[in-house]
């Protein structure tokens, strides 16, 4: 395997569950939540060192800003401006909530023609299992996301 390197943005409303995978990607705890406001650059979340790779994880600025800031140009340009190194975008949801604020980071993502991760998060607290099959069928139809992966970021799998 060649050296590898490059910057994953996590992306997800709150709670869905972004610093509990890192921190299962960590394998220990982490100072990677703030309290600070979001600023305009990339904020880096943690460095993951493998033998023959590297991952910078960020976060999004201007992507969780809500609705209405969502809407302005200008903030929309920063946002954007933030993903230019990003290469690969995860983007997080609770088992099957898909909401007005998933459509609102959906459309944000579709901009940015960077490759986006649909992370199913959270399966283990889902009752029927047998409905995974059918979300996942209807969701890769609103986006051609790179792959869809249903995971449980707390059980580590
Ligand atoms: N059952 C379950 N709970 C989870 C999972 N991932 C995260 N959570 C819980 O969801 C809540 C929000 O998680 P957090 O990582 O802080 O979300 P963030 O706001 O996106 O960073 C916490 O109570 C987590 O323990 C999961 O895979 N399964
Ligand atoms: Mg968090």
């Amino acid at each position: 395997m060649e050296n590898k390197f490059g910057f994953v943005s996590l992306s997800g409303r709150t709670n869905v569950g972004k610093s509990t995978l890192l921190n299962a990607f960590f394998q220990k705890k982490i100072a990677i939540t703030s309290r600070k406001p979001q600023t305009t650059r990339n904020r880096i979340l943690g460095i993951l060192t493998e033998e023959k790779s590297q991952i910078v994880f960020l976060d999004t600025p201007g992507v969780h800003l809500g609705y209405k800031r969502q809407l302005n140009k200008v903030m929309n340009k920063i946002a954007s401006h933030c993903y230019e190194e990003v290469d690969l975008v995860l983007f997080l949801i609770d088992r099957f909530k898909w909401q007005k604020e998933e459509e609102n980071i959906l459309k944000s993502l579709k901009n940015l023609n960077k490759p986006v991760v649909l992370v199913i998060n959270k399966i283990d607290r889902l009752r029927d299992k047998t409905k995974l099959l059918a979300f996942i069928k209807d969701i890769s139809e609103k986006f051609n996301f790179l792959s869809i992966v249903p995971i449980s970021a707390l059980k580590k799998r």
